[in-house]
């Protein structure tokens, strides 16, 4: 695998297309539209501290078109970006209430991949300048080419994932992805408009210090999740950890996969199975961390082996250095 560090992105998807399992172009070909729909939403989200003085959300601009939410425009520009070029044949979005069928335009889609986003996580914290993401994942159709693309396509387990990855709309922006092979990381030039190559192969430490939960909630917690933050506030060996929840789960997960953490998101007394969309953030999310040397989990079971049920199911999460989500999983097992 090409890891120079000077490497753009473009280059290191030709250089590693070979590599692929199945490679036939397809993939690069993909990954190339996320990488330009990324850049045209990168600009949008740079611009959105604007907002006061070029018009906000349900105000009309000066062409006479109504202003739109960010996370409704970061939607579309994906879903329009991969429409366009035609390499995939379904697109679910956690913004869109059912899946998309893509037609090329002969109507006889041959293309065997389809595509789940969530366009901007995290969104929320746009108006207060606070970095945001979006996260992608990437499976090969099980129904056959050729013919409509059916709910089974893509309710497959995390486990099936071909490619998945986030970009981190932060201080720099940055494309994080893996397509089974180890996770790489490219920041963006902006002058230049070109990602480089800055983190090669990315690993968790195999623990880490930080502990990411909204501790807000505690009261709601399961007594697993309670004791587990107990435990992380303790006075013994490396502990106390420190305490880093920014509540936009990409700039989250990327910091405690460089420094080592963990991210929880568990299930409440008032959300029965937690907050996080299996589909679009958590198996995404886990396969990056399983590439990445680290764990994510149910609190019991990896998310990737989940069967899901529904395009919008959400799950528990424990995401991050190994030994710290088996330390919270051993937690909620005594607790069960
Ligand atoms: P969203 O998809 O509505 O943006 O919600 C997902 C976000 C995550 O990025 C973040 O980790 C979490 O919600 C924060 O939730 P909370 O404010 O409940 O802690
Ligand atoms: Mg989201």
């Amino acid at each position: 695998m090409m890891t120079k560090k000077n490497t753009t992105l473009g280059e290191f998807i030709i250089e590693n297309q070979a590599s692929f399992q199945y490679s036939s172009g397809e993939l690069s070909k993909l990954i190339n539209a996320i990488r330009l729909a990324a850049k045209v939403v990168n600009h949008e989200v740079n611009k959105a501290g604007l907002v006061d003085i070029i018009g906000a959300a349900g105000d009309t601009n000066i062409q006479g078109e109504d202003q739109q939410k960010l996370d409704v425009l970061a939607n579309e520009k994906f879903i329009q970006t991969l429409k366009n070029r035609e390499i995939v044949c379904g697109i679910a979005s956690e913004e869109e209430d059912d899946f998309i069928q893509v037609n090329s335009s002969d109507q006889k889609n041959q293309n065997k991949y389809i595509v789940l986003i969530d366009p901007l996580d995290g969104s929320s914290n746009i108006d207060v300048n606070v970095s945001v993401g979006t996260i992608f994942s990437i499976y090969r159709r099980i129904s056959p080419i050729g013919t409509p693309v059916t709910i089974d396509d893509f309710l497959q387990p995390g486990r099936n994932q071909i490619a998945a990855g986030y970009v981190v709309y932060g201080t720099s922006t940055m494309l994080v992805y893996t397509t089974g092979d180890g996770v790489n990381g490219f920041t963006l030039n902006p002058a230049l408009g070109t990602f480089y190559l800055s983190h090669p192969n990315m690993k968790y430490p195999q623990t880490g210090k930080i502990y990411s939960v909204n501790e807000g909630n505690y009261v709601h917690f399961p007594q697993g999740v309670k004791d587990y933050i107990k435990y992380c506030q303790e006075e013994e060996d490396d502990r106390p950890y420190t305490s880093r929840y920014i509540g936009s789960l990409v700039s989250d997960f990327h910091r405690n996969m460089i420094k080592g953490g963990i991210y929880i998101y568990p299930k409440s007394s008032v959300a029965s199975e937690g907050k996080l969309r299996l589909l679009y953030e958590c198996n995404p999310m886990a396969y990056l961390a399983e590439q990445a040397n680290g764990k994510a989990s149910d609190g019991f079971r990896p998310i990737l082996d989940i069967q899901p049920t529904e395009l919008h199911q959400r799950v528990p999460f424990f995401c991050g250095s190994s030994k710290m989500v088996e330390k919270a999983e051993e937690f909620m097992q005594r607790n069960q």
